[in-house]
């Protein structure tokens, strides 16, 4: 059975098989959990994100999918980078950001990662209210723990504000 458990704290140092990266679709790096995934897995990945944008993501990663590479020096086998959407107060984008959790999730179960570690993507520079950005998530990510390909999947939230909006029993 899968649990769907949270922490507060840094990504970085989650002891899981799978990261996921709250990327952008250059690949190439950024701040918040790409900036750290990218400073503490080391130049291992930018190496492997550089070669995807070589290949057959020539035009980058477009939102709402995910792709993994090694996950360097961080105490993960892959990180799984996904791109989510900027929030809209004029357009409903929930289903991209539900893709995101979605994709990550067929991605980490194709490699055979059994422990995940997902940050609340969208909820930082691109602007997603916690609240709504925890309720899209939550929904998301039970659909896949139900596949029972996972032990757990466990969300990793940087701030008490986050961690209180993320929980899995609302
Ligand atoms: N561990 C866990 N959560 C974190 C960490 C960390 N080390 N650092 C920040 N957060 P963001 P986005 C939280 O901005 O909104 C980048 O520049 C943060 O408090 O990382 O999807 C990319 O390159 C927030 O709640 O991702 C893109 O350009 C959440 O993680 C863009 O930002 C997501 O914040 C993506 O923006």
């Amino acid at each position: 059975m899968t649990v769907l458990t949270r922490v507060q704290g840094d990504i970085t140092e989650q002891h899981v098989d799978a990261v996921v990266n709250a990327a952008n679709s250059s690949l190439l790096g950024g701040g918040g959990v790409d900036g750290a995934i990218h400073r503490g897995g080391g130049p291992e990945i930018l190496a492997a994100c550089r070669e995807l944008r070589a290949g057959h993501l020539g035009g980058g990663l477009p939102t709402g999918q995910a792709v993994a590479t090694t996950a360097g020096r961080l105490p993960a086998r892959w990180v799984i980078h996904t791109v989510g959407p900027v929030h809209s107060t004029t357009e409903d984008r929930s289903a991209l950001l539900a893709s995101c959790y979605r994709e990550s999730l067929r991605v980490a179960r194709e490699l055979g990662a059994r422990t995940v570690a997902l940050p609340a993507i969208s909820t930082g520079v691109y602007g997603w209210p916690l609240d709504d950005a925890a309720r899209v998530a939550l929904a998301a990510t039970r659909e896949a723990a139900a596949s029972g390909a996972f032990d757990e999947l466990r969300f990793v939230l940087f701030d008490e504000r986050a961690y209180r909006a993320f929980d899995p029993s609302s």
